[in-house]
């Protein structure tokens, strides 16, 4: 052949087996469209919208009203009580007939569903939390393909599973289905018990050889590098040859590669590789939440299959040591004890399956913007969506991840088991490639209800019966769970339940975590938090209101009263608004009407919670955590919540964002003495200046102290005390402030104040608050002054979903306070819609 020619077609055939290798050995393929339902037993077909719900796609089609409106919620009940079947048809076409192997994957169905294709039954699902993949290579056919889902009623379902038993479980109605237990309500949130296809199904079409999971573990940190393992799951259709190879798209490290003999079925195979000179993750505060993106790539003859994960470098581990108090609990991030500094995170949506990568960015970034570095998942909600975890990635949140079961016992029958074993596999090779995630925890309070709350007594069991019911809770939570993180994620703390111990026991408060109750539940005044200090608080938490416009959308005028049928639909907690009405009168003056009542809610959740933040922040390292109960909402709801379902923020969410600082200056009155920590979690030592200032309430300055002081790092260090009487040198503790800075030259690092008297022993003074609006390119600024000393200034803008840099904040004379209202719209009426409150406008 002439030589032109030959090189011609060895360049063809280089080029042909380029493309060759080019080829993806897997293909995906959403089924996504073309959707409709109806009730089983009717032939009416409606539009659905998949991933989706029933409810929503009720609403969206007129059938039902909005549930979150007014008392719509009682309406809907009927749909849970029904089945329903989703059917949709597509198209196969040759190609894609002529895989090796096509599999049906739902990455989660809610929950009890049968599912048929082209008129078989393919699966029976029964858990919510679970993936399930079905060979459907024989089954599909070239052309028109029928898939349809029945999904069974989740409360007869239930129902019938609980006739099984010869005891009733606590919580029975919800724990035999493998279902978010929230969505049967809670004391936050509606009864919705929904279904549907939740999350995305899709086919998955391959040929030889896929990737299907694996873990990358860091095996051994140094400064100048990270040894690190990925452990992978093959699978082969037939015996073959390929190449493992592991590479940074971003250079960060060398590639490598191994050479495999795959045989048919799943392939456990592992390669070593080495990041030089790592740049690790840290928390929120601590530094930089450094990530780095790995592609795992498996090379077969005829095609490539590859995996992109997105791990940190960096150790973390629950540190618990015996030591003159009980034991410690503290979490030690790359060897550095981090106090967490964070909240319970609960489902963002009564309807998870609408959420949107959006929804989970706005709630992360308040996390953030708070100055968080650790959320808990807890147990009543959902494994969250991977947005949530790789927004955690990002932001250096940690997370506490719950397995999902909350306040009740479960059945241990062999079904039940499997289900489980099943649902924590799939969850567990999920999630365990994320750096932010710290800890598996079995449970929200279920040993702690089981030991304290009456149920052995109340559902009247034998001896046999409890004796049964707490074998079977030893299954799940101290026998099968740390079995498959054995397997899957040995690199984790496992922690059986949270807490360990209820508010009760003593030992709540030497070891282990613990949920204190005792305000709130127990009606105790808020100056027992700073009596019931524990090792790590993983809840406590007040209610208060969401903000008048929240209530504004979801009642109409008539509704808008404390006790008022809509309000109470709204309210979860059988006696919550008579006792944030009892909390309130202990403190204040009688609101005088319900949007002041409204405010002052907010006011007091914020004063409340602070006193306790504050006192787990000054005795760290004694207490090296505070989550608090609850970050965020499910619905518009009176709640803990310090965020609402729309975003916005309460006065908590912004009081929490000074508190949880690095550095926090922290006055407080103990035994009539004035006392000043300073708290921080800054890793070295800050020195600077601490300023006391006492104003009278028309802003005159009193008195003046100043001290040379040193924040240690990782402690609070108590740096006055003082007799209050001879601080106020004769003022009025009842018409005085104590602000309180601590300054490094003229910058302020952090500052407070304290107010000596509660507000309904205060001689307050309406405030009039002066301001000046500009424009700029974020919206408006609003510069205020004041004439008295104003306390928690709010500012609203009715009707209009911007955001304030800042809100309920203090005021003293002469100082101005600037603040930005970020919007993307026009309000040309800005200074006229402005509202202005402070505290004592309330009364
Ligand atoms: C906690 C949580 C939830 C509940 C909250 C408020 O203990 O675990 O069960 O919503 O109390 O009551």
């Amino acid at each position: 052949m002439d030589r032109k020619l030959l090189f011609i077609a060895g360049f063809l055939l280089l080029m042909f087996s380029a493309c060759e290798e080019q080829q993806p050995l897997v293909g995906k393929r959403y089924l996504n469209q073309n959707w409709e339902f109806s009730q089983a037993g009717t032939d009416t077909w409606h539009m659905a919208e998949v991933p989706g719900c029933v409810h929503t796609d009720l609403m969206a089609n007129g059938i039902i009203e909005d549930p979150f409106y007014r008392g719509n919620e009682d309406s809907v009940q009927w749909v849970s009580e029904k089945e329903w079947v989703y059917r949709t048809s597509f198209r196969i076409d040759e190609v894609e007939k002529s895989h090796q192997a096509t599999e049906l994957i739902f990455e989660g169905l809610d929950t009890h569903a049968t599912v048929q294709l082209n008129g078989e039954v393919i699966l029976n699902a029964d858990n919510m939390f679970r993936t399930w993949s079905i060979d459907v290579s024989d089954l599909l056919i070239k052309g028109e393909n029928h898939l349809e889902i029945l999904f069974h009623s989740p409360e007869e379902y239930n129902t019938r599973q609980a006739a099984k038993l010869p005891y009733v479980l606590p919580e029975d109605e919800r724990v035999h289905s493998r279902k978010a237990p929230y969505q049967f309500g809670w004391d936050w949130g509606p009864r919705l018990i929904t279904s549907g296809i939740w999350k995305p199904v899709y086919l998955r079409f391959w040929n030889h050889a896929r990737i299907d999971n694996a873990f990358i573990k860091t095996n051994k940190i140094s400064d100048d590098k990270a040894v690190l393992s990925a452990d992978l799951e093959v699978d082969a259709i037939q015996p073959a040859n390929a190449t493992l190879k592991i590479s940074s798209p971003e250079g960060a490290f060398e590639s490598v590669s191994r050479e495999l003999s795959l045989q048919s079925g799943i392939n456990q195979v592992s390669l070593d590789f080495e990041i030089p000179e790592p740049q690790l993750w840290w928390s929120n505060g601590l530094g930089e939440p450094n990530l780095y993106d790995v592609h795992v790539e498996l090379v077969a003859e005829d095609g490539y299959d590859v995996l992109k994960e997105r791990i940190g470098v960096r150790t973390i581990e629950l540190v618990q040591e015996d030591d003159q108090y009980g034991r410690s609990f503290e979490f030690h991030l790359n060897g550095v004890p981090v106090f967490a500094k964070g909240a319970n995170f609960i489902p963002l949506e009564s309807f998870p399956s609408r959420l949107t990568r959006e929804d989970y960015e706005s709630a992360i970034s308040d996390a953030v913007k708070a100055n968080f570095n650790m959320l808990r998942v807890w147990g009543g909600g959902i494994y969250e969506d991977d947005a949530f975890y790789e927004l955690c990635d990002e932001n250096g949140i940690m997370v506490w991840q719950d397995f999902m079961f909350a306040c009740a016992m479960y059945p241990g029958d062999d079904r039940f088991l499997e289900t489980v074993r099943h649902e924590v596999e799939d969850n567990v090779v999920r999630l365990r490639n994320h750096a932010s995630l710290a800890l598996w925890c079995g449970n929200n309070e279920i040993q702690n209800g089981w030991l304290d709350w009456g149920w052995q007594k109340r559902l009247g069991y034998s001896e046999d019966d409890s004796t049964q019911i707490w074998s079977d809770y030893q299954k799940i939570f101290h026998e099968l769970i740390p079995e498959v993180l054995g397997q899957q994620d040995p690199t984790r703390d496992y922690w059986p339940s949270s807490p360990s111990y209820g508010w009760g026991h003593e030992e709540a408060l030497t070891q282990g975590d613990n949920h204190y109750w005792g305000v709130w539940w127990g009606m105790e005044p808020f100056s027992m938090y700073r009596k019931k200090v524990s090792r790590f608080m993983s809840e406590f938490g007040f209610q208060a209101f969401p903000p008048w416009e929240t209530i504004k959308s979801f009642t109409l005028e008539e509704d808008r009263s404390l006790f008022s049928d809509v309000m109470q639909v709204h309210q979860k907690h059988h006696i919550g608004n008579k006792t944030i009405q009892t909390y309130m009168d202990r403190w204040y003056p009688q609101p005088k009407d319900f949007e002041s009542f409204v405010y002052v809610s907010q006011v007091m959740q914020a004063e409340g919670m602070a006193d306790g933040i504050a006192a787990h922040r000054r005795s760290m390292p004694y207490s090296m955590g505070t989550l608090y109960w609850q970050f965020n909402d499910c619905w518009p709801v009176v709640s803990w919540s310090s965020r609402d379902y729309y975003g916005n923020w309460k006065a908590l969410h912004y009081r929490v964002r000074k508190i949880y600082s690095n550095l926090y200056v922290s006055p407080f009155l103990e035994d009539d003495r004035l006392k000043v920590s300073l708290v921080s979690d800054e890793r070295t030592s800050v020195k600077g200046t601490l300023v006391l200032s006492l104003y009278d309430f028309q802003g005159e300055l009193l008195r003046q102290l100043s001290e040379e002081v040193e924040a240690l790092p990782n402690q609070g260090v108590e740096v006055t005390d003082l007799a209050l009487q001879d601080f106020l040198q004769g003022a009025s503790s009842k018409s005085t402030v104590l602000k309180a800075e601590f300054l490094k030259g003229d910058e302020v690092l952090c500052d407070n104040h304290l107010f000596f008297e509660l507000p309904k022993d205060r001689q307050m003074e309406e405030a009039e608050i002066s301001f000046i609006v500009a424009q700029n390119e974020k919206g408006f600024e609003v510069t205020l002054a004041t004439d008295v000393v104003a306390e928690s200034v709010y500012l609203n803008i009715p009707e209009n979903s911007g955001r304030w840099s800042d809100n309920f904040f203090n005021m003293i004379p002469g100082e101005t306070k600037t603040v930005t209202f970020e919007t993307g719209e026009e309000i040309p009426d800005f200074e006229e819609e402005l509202e202005i409150r402070s505290l004592a406008d309330a009364f």
